[in-house]
């Protein structure tokens, strides 16, 4: 048996099934001025601390050829997939859907939309949009997950309390196996993400494990030899 060294124990890695990382909303969106994250008061270039991990973290999955995905929250241009009651939300100097220096503001298509160069997928990566902060809300990705036989998910992305945590308990309730990566997420809240981290990993690890990307490619490396062995 693999296992990643975690809390609240260790995390082992699957004997019989598959693992994922995914990526949560790495959007220019949340990571840049003029977006999402912006428009709602917060100072993004927190954020930015994290990408050079992520795309660690990619690259390993790519080199493996262990399955990614990513996800965007974005909404349709004619605004039909979001609530009225999220289009209120937030009374910043811009909505979602009005015109911001990236082009509309969480809107499918545009430029501030987009994951950030950075992380870009390459052709044959999965990219999943998203209308709400949970990437199982009104999307394919339990029926992606299912058909192939992923029991394992690796956690990454913004922010941490919401639309990570959101995800990572609609998966934990759908029986998956999920380890957030302490530093492949982050929080416009330092406060937000640690309690985040303490409260998905409590009482036994009541909605999953937390470890740092180093442990996960240490215990990643060791698992391909030894599935490479068998
Ligand atoms: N505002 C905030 O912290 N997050 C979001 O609205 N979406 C995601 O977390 N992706």
């Amino acid at each position: 048996m693999v296992s990643i060294s975690a809390q609240p124990y260790d995390y082992e890695l699957p004997t019989d099934g598959g693992i994922a990382l995914l990526i949560i909303d790495m959007q220019r969106d949340f990571l840049e001025p003029g977006g999402f994250g912006d428009a709602l008061g917060n100072d993004v270039a927190r954020l930015q601390s994290i990408v050079l991990t992520v795309k660690r973290l990619l690259d390993a999955f790519r080199t493996q050829k262990l399955s990614i995905f990513q996800t965007i929250e974005c909404h349709k241009p004619d605004l039909s997939d979001c609530p009225p009651s999220k289009l209120k939300r937030g009374r910043g100097a811009l909505k979602i859907g009005d015109v911001g220096p990236m082009g509309r503001i969480l809107i499918e298509g545009e430029a501030g939309n987009a994951i950030i160069p950075e992380l870009e997928p390459i052709p044959g990566e999965i990219v999943i949009p998203k209308p709400g902060k949970g990437a199982f809300y009104r999307t394919n990705l339990a029926s992606l997950l299912q058909e192939q036989g992923i029991t394992h998910l690796i956690v990454t992305g913004v922010t941490t309390e919401v639309c990570v945590q959101t995800t990572m308990r609609e998966a934990n309730d759908r029986g998956y196996e999920c380890l957030l990566v302490e530093d492949a997420t982050e929080s416009y809240f330092p406060e937000f993400k640690q309690s985040t981290l303490e409260m998905i990993r409590a009482q036994g690890g009541i909605v999953g494990w937390t470890a740092t990307a180093e442990a996960v490619l240490q215990g990643l490396s060791q698992w391909e030899s030894s599935v490479l062995k068998i």
